[in-house]
């Protein structure tokens, strides 16, 4: 009874000592994702949906997005679509450069995340304009939504 006990008091302190340090638990996860990635930057793009849905084809929309690019090497983007039915119902263009959606995109009436290599031509220092085209109406769709938006940049 009374090893019990002390395990039980040992538990309590143990949880006491680390509820204060659950912040400083999460900092160390991001620094361990810095020190197994530090030349990795995820570059947040949308804080919100962008809605094409329901819209009528020719509809577009586009968000700006600052990266900066000195010394980046290579760079990725990574898109959560919504009800694109087909890749030709949704048009992505990078500074006016149309930029092919994979197939693995496709999802009728649900999400699909994929995540490619951009061109690093297509990218410009400071400000660049990401838009999305509801091009056609694929089997009658009323369009799409891009939930997600992120752009990776690696340096060397
Ligand atoms: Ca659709």
């Amino acid at each position: 009874m009374k090893t019990n006990l002390q395990i039980i008091l040992l538990c309590l302190i143990v949880g006491i000592s680390q509820s204060p340090g659950r912040g400083l638990s999460a900092e160390t996860q991001i620094n361990d994702e810095a020190l197994a990635s530090p030349k990795k930057q995820v570059v947040q793009v949308i804080q919100a949906a962008i809605q094409l849905r329901p819209r009528e084809p020719g509809a577009f929309e586009s968000v700006s997005v600052n990266l900066d690019l000195e010394n980046v090497t290579a760079s990725e983007i990574t898109i959560t679509g919504y009800d694109i039915d087909a890749v030709d119902e949704a048009v992505m263009t990078i500074n006016g450069n149309e930029i092919g959606l994979p197939p693995e995109i496709i999802a009728d009436m649900g999400g699909s995340t994929v995540t490619f290599p951009l061109p690093l031509t297509v990218l410009k220092q400071g400000n660049n304009e990401i838009g999305f085209l509801f091009s056609k109406a694929v089997g009658g769709t009323s369009g799409f939504a891009i939930y997600d938006l992120k752009v990776v940049l690696h340096r060397q």
